[in-house]
């Protein structure tokens, strides 16, 4: 794809976020539109947030459970790059103006404190990690009725991130399995879905595994000091003012978000 069409989608792309309007999907006009094509729109939008001050301070993967592929109708994982001005803090509020169809949906998510690069073990995953936290991920897809026809579509657009909440963090995760937690997200006290962390591509590490792999076809790795949203345990909910979302996960602290108008 040609450079002039990739600043061209990544500007429509973030003038929709900024203006909160959806936009039709760009797969459908563009048949040859390949992964590696939308991973540059996807840097060039990153690279348009940080000419407006954003910082990149995590990263995010995606479609690693069943239950989000099957939502989503789409069947790999990907990931999308998250910045400061991203995140909503815990207990806060997130106000609905300026989203377009906002959904939410339970994650757990590392601290990174040493870079991992390339082809990495799980045990590579683990010595790198400082401590980990279960968070909250919205998604807000820029694309009309929040349907893709493709990948490319919604790696494009930053694989739909939209805010994050990040849970207290614990540093004894060795203690507990990461692979088999209980995860609740609750709507004002009532259990709205119910899942595991093993639905995160059987287990949250592999996931880090996954994206350090993606990443490294385009060069990149995970940096230290970044933290990784590990991906979703169920299919998302969307938002509605009035709600209290909160997400217990065993053994690692609760958190929550209040959503207003
Ligand atoms: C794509 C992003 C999926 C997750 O955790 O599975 C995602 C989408 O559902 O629009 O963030
Ligand atoms: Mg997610």
């Amino acid at each position: 794809m040609e450079k002039a069409l990739i600043q061209k989608i990544a500007n429509t792309l973030h003038d929709a976020r900024l203006s909160a309007h959806s936009l039709p999907q760009f797969s459908k006009d563009l048949p040859d539109f390949k992964r590696q094509d939308a991973y540059s729109i996807q840097e060039e939008g990153i690279r348009l947030r940080e000419a407006a001050g954003e910082k990149v301070i995590g990263l995010k993967m995606g479609l690693t459970s069943e239950g989000k592929r099957k939502q989503m109708n789409l069947d790999a994982p990907l990931y999308g790059v998250l910045t400061d001005r991203m995140q909503v803090q815990n207990g806060g509020n997130y106000k609905l103006t300026g989203s377009i169809h906002p959904k939410i949906e339970p994650e757990v998510a590392f601290y990174i404190k040493s870079e991992l690069k390339g082809k990495i073990s799980r045990e590579d995953v683990l010595n790198a990690t400082d401590s980990v936290c279960a968070a909250l991920e919205i998604l807000d897809s820029r694309y009309d009725g929040f349907k893709y026809f493709s990948m490319e579509d919604v790696i494009s657009d930053n694989s739909s991130s939209s805010h994050y909440i990040l849970g207290p963090k614990i540093s004894d995760f060795r203690k507990i399995d990461l692979a088999n937690l209980r995860m609740q997200m609750k709507v004002n006290g009532e259990t709205k879905m119910e899942g595991n962390s093993k639905e995160i591509s059987d287990d949250p590490v592999i996931s880090v595994i996954q994206l350090a792999e993606l990443l490294a076809l385009r060069g990149k790795s995970i940096p230290a000091g970044c933290f990784v949203l590990a991906g979703a345990a169920t299919a998302a909910i969307s938002l509605e003012p009035g709600m209290t979302v909160s997400l217990e996960v065993e053994s690692l602290p609760h958190l929550s978000v209040s959503i207003k108008d």
